[in-house]
Order: structure tokens, then sequence, then C-alpha cells
């Protein structure tokens, strides 16, 4: 496999799971009893895009497999709907409350609640803004600014360094729609003729996705777009659909760049539709897992730990096809 894996600063994997290996054989009775069952409350974003769902069950399959008591609960994307689940967490006295933060603000109360009803927090998959980090014992996710740098890079390349780009946002207000944004015009700025021409959110979603790429294609200056920046996938296979529907050839007329890695991106990387995927790893169950059993047992963890992922182009898509995993 020629994946350009780009490995992050990050805690090595490895060691910590093997730390962590050694804290979850601690974590049973002095008479060597088995502990009770660990109960674990999980409030997740919601079921938006095929990244999500790949997620969502790496977490469940992870969970069965470790006989974890998993309350799980899907917030169909409302801020307010995990703030209730995490309430509901604390009232039922979990072990530890793990969630996935639609967007960045606003948890601070909810958190302080599960801090002073003494029951720790774990971040999967997005971060949140705090004034005090002790809210969350552990943020385990991608470095999203990085991603974003990585998609420049590779409009860039793509381009010769010549691109009027449309962009497709994440979710407003969510730490991978604002740390993408970031990176990728951190390095747009090295570009003197490279530029965002047009920028909106699609939420995440295919349907949306779709819905904004059309608009962008009515705009006076539809023409002048050479290149789709899109936050994630879904929403790059949204905008294809409407490329096509237009008469105008994706990832030929228009270049494609888009994070995630999903199935779906490789099938039309394949097809020629798309050019890149920045991966954006959503099998976190082991490792979030691994997190979550070793701060129930009272251990220190890493207050960051960064996922490894990588950049795929349209020459490997079909070898990689086959051993993609979501
Ligand atoms: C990224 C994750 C994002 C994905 C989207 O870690 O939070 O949310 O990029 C998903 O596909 O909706």
């Amino acid at each position: 496999m020629n994946k350009r894996t780009i490995f992050h600063r990050s805690i090595s994997l490895v060691g910590l799971s093997g730390l962590i290996a050694v804290v979850v054989t601690g974590a049973f009775a002095e008479d060597n009893k088995p502990s009770k069952k660990l109960v674990v409350g999980f409030s997740q974003v919601g079921a938006e895009s095929g990244w999500r769902t790949a997620n969502t069950e790496s977490i469940k399959s992870e969970a069965a497999k470790r006989g974890v008591d998993l309350r799980f609960s899907d917030a169909q994307q409302k801020e307010e709907n995990q703030i209730k689940a995490i309430r509901s967490f604390i009232a039922e006295g979990v072990d530890v409350i793990a969630f996935s933060p639609v967007v960045e603000t606003g948890f601070e109360p909810v958190l302080q609640e599960a801090k002073k009803a003494g029951i720790p927090v774990v971040l999967s998959d997005r971060a949140v803004k705090v004034s005090d980090p002790s809210l969350y014992k552990c943020f385990i996710g991608s470095d999203f600014i990085e991603e974003g740098r990585r998609a420049a890079n590779e409009v860039a390349k793509l381009t010769g360094g010549k691109a009027n780009v449309a962009e497709l946002v994440g979710t407003v207000g969510s730490a991978p729609a604002i740390d993408r944004k970031k990176g990728f015009e951190e390095v747009m700025a090295k570009y003197p003729d490279m530029k965002i021409i047009m920028s909106q959110s699609g939420d995440f979603t295919r349907a949306k996705g779709k819905e904004v790429m059309e608009a962008f294609l009515k705009a006076p200056n539809a023409k002048d777009i050479n290149v789709l920046f899109a936050h994630n996938d879904d929403m790059a296979l949204g905008a294809i659909q409407a490329m096509e529907e237009a008469g105008i050839k994706p990832g030929v007329d228009i270049k494609i760049v888009s994070i995630d890695g999903v199935r779906g991106a490789f099938e039309a990387m394949k097809d020629g539709k798309l050019n890149v995927t920045v991966e954006c790893n959503p099998l976190l169950g082991p490792q979030l897992f691994d997190l979550i059993e070793a701060v129930a047992a009272g251990k220190e963890v890493p207050h960051r730990v960064v996922t490894q992922e990588g950049v795929y182009e349209q020459s490997q898509a079909a070898a990689e096809l086959p051993k993609r995993q979501y």
C-alpha cells in the first residue's frame, strides 16, 4: 500500500495501549474477582454521514466486545439533545461519560455538573472550548487543522498553485469545520494565485452539499470555479451529483478535494470524479475504550491523543478500495 502515511507527533498508541493494557489488568478487585460491569454513557453527534456511521459502529462493537454496558444516545446533530443526554447519564450515575460534541461551545455548565458528580468525561472525535481543561480527562481525535493543510497542499499540486476555490464548509461551529478551514487557509496564504471565491456550510450532509453546490453553480462567477474543497466526502458526493446534473465533469472541469476517506470517496476517485480524499479515521472504538477503562480505573491518561491518518489520491483508489474498512 503506497498510502502516504503522515504520523502525527502523537502519543505512541502502541506505548499508550501497552501502558493501558497494564492498567486494565489492574482493574480487578483485590480478591481477583471481576469488578462490576463498566457503565458508559455515550452521546453521539448524529447519523449525518458515512464517517459518523462508521464511527458509531466502531464504538458500539468495541463496547460489546469488552462487555461494557453502553448507554448510547444519538443527538440528531442538536446540541440541546447532547446536553440532555449528558444530564441523564449523570442522573443514572454512569462510571464514565464520553461524547463527540456537535459544536465547540456551550458544554461548560453540563461538564461542571459531571465533574461535581465525580463522573470523568472523555471526548471522542471532536473537542470543546472550555475555560477549565480538567473538565475532561482526554480528547482522542484527528488533528483537523493538519487535515485542512493537507487538503490545501493537494489543491496546489492539482492546479499548479492557480485555484479559484468553492468551499463546502462542515457544520457551523463544529471543531472540524473551524479547524479544517483554518488549516486550509494557512496553506492557501502561501499561494498568491489561490483563493476561496465562495464558501457556504453544507452541514456535513450529502443532501445539503448538493443543494449548496447547485447554488454555487448559479452564482455570477460560477465559471471561475476550478476547485471544490469539501470539508467531508458526503458533501463532495452531493456536489458531484449537482455538477453532473449541470453538465460539468466532476474531477475534470472542477477538481475536487475532500476529507474523511469513506468508501464512496474511493469509488468516486476510481471513476475519476474525485481527485483526493484526506483520511479522517472514524474507527476510534478500540483506542477510545482503552482510555475509558484506564480513566474508570482512576489512572492518568494523556489529555490529547491524535489519531494516525493518511492522504489518498486518485491513482491509489483502485488498490485501496478493497482494503477500506468504512
Ligand atoms: C470528523 C467528524 C466529521 C466528519 C464528518 O472527525 O467529526 O463529522 O468529517 C462527520 O463526515 O459528519
